[in-house]
């Protein structure tokens, strides 16, 4: 069974995780180099022991997949994860003349009065982003960041890399290839360029007997919050592809650097772990969509979802 393997991975570092602090100050429990596999032939690896929101992994995979780095589609997709990223460079700005937005993340989570006020700025920046096209070039646009290494990797000659077309291109012409990679780790983008250095960095697909398996490299993973949308994206992404390329789909790897658990989710993986996992769902995809550059929300459904209820938990900023 699928979701056993992420709930092995809750155990073992619970139980023997070390005490390491970390760049939030929250505290984790953590350890080095684990790795999941994860069987995509026996249905959808979307967690059931807690309700994961599907819509919002889709639209955030079809933005890296265009090669998208503003989150105007995100918002018009109700999708808010990456706000705070593009809101942070607008409060930073001189262009900016509202309430003092210093530690906004933190500070809306331990600050009532706070978080009316963030939340109030936050809406009429949304708004803008979705209406002002002048403003939502300047301040939607995230810069180097997945969509932009996958589909424009910027070389030194000043020219672009289209890495997922070209990877697909090889899956297809040259399947037993073992170069089949992608990457969104660019060293030269990451100390400047970026608000949030990759974490999915690297991932390699493999063909064998007609399937296509997809391994990911992720250096940093929020077991609790984190993992299950990584799981569900990279299993979409394999989905796609081998749909393209005619393949089945074979198995998603997933290994992991630093995979540890936030001091403040203990209570909610013990809730999460005290669940029985139900049957896992299906994944629908339009039969009249072949290349995945071309797939939108509508094409994509999951089926056959019932999971336990979500399980809230603060997120490390
Ligand atoms: N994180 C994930 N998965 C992601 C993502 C972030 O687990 O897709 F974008 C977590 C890992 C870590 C934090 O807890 O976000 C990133 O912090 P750092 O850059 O210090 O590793």
């Amino acid at each position: 069974n699928n979701e056993k393997k992420y709930l092995n991975l809750c155990r073992e570092v619970m139980e023997q995780g070390t005490k390491k602090e970390d760049r939030t100050g929250t505290g984790t429990y953590s350890t080095f180099g684990y790795q999941m596999k994860f069987n995509l032939q026996e249905g959808f690896p979307l967690l059931t022991t807690k309700r994961i929101p599907f819509r919002l992994i889709a639209s955030e995979l079809l933005w890296f997949i265009k090669g998208d780095t503003n989150i105007r589609y995100l918002l018009q997709h109700n999708n808010n994860i990456w706000n705070e990223w593009a809101f942070q460079s607008y409060v930073e700005s001189e262009e900016y003349r509202g309430p003092d937005m210093t530690n906004f993340g933190i500070r809306s989570q331990q600050d009532e009065a706070f978080k009316a006020i963030y939340d109030e700025e936050m809406n009429v920046f949304k708004e803008k982003i979705l209406t002002d096209d002048a403003f939502s070039e300047r301040f939607g646009d995230l810069g180097s960041v997945y969509g932009k290494q996958w589909r424009a990797w910027q070389t030194t000659r000043g020219e672009t890399i289209d890495q997922l077309k070209d990877v697909i291109d090889s899956i297809k012409h040259n399947p037993d290839s073992r170069r089949h990679i992608v990457t969104a780790w660019n060293p030269e983008d990451v100390p400047s360029n970026m608000a949030l250095p990759p974490c999915h960095m690297m991932f390699q697909f493999y063909v064998a007997d007609g399937k296509l398996s997809c391994q990911l490299y992720q250096r940093s993973a929020d077991i609790f919050l984190g993992v299950p949308f990584n799981i569900a994206s990279y299993a979409l992404l394999t989905h796609l592809i081998a749909k393209e390329c005619g393949l089945a789909v074979g198995e998603f790897v997933h290994t992991l650097g630093d995979a540890h658990i936030y001091s403040n989710h203990i209570e909610q993986i013990n809730k999460q772990l005290a669940r029985e996992p139900r049957q896992a769902p299906s994944l629908w995809l339009n039969d009249e969509k072949t290349s995945v550059f071309d797939f939108e929300m509508e094409d994509i459904k999951i089926e056959g979802y019932d999971p336990h209820p979500g399980i809230k938990a603060p997120v490390a900023v």
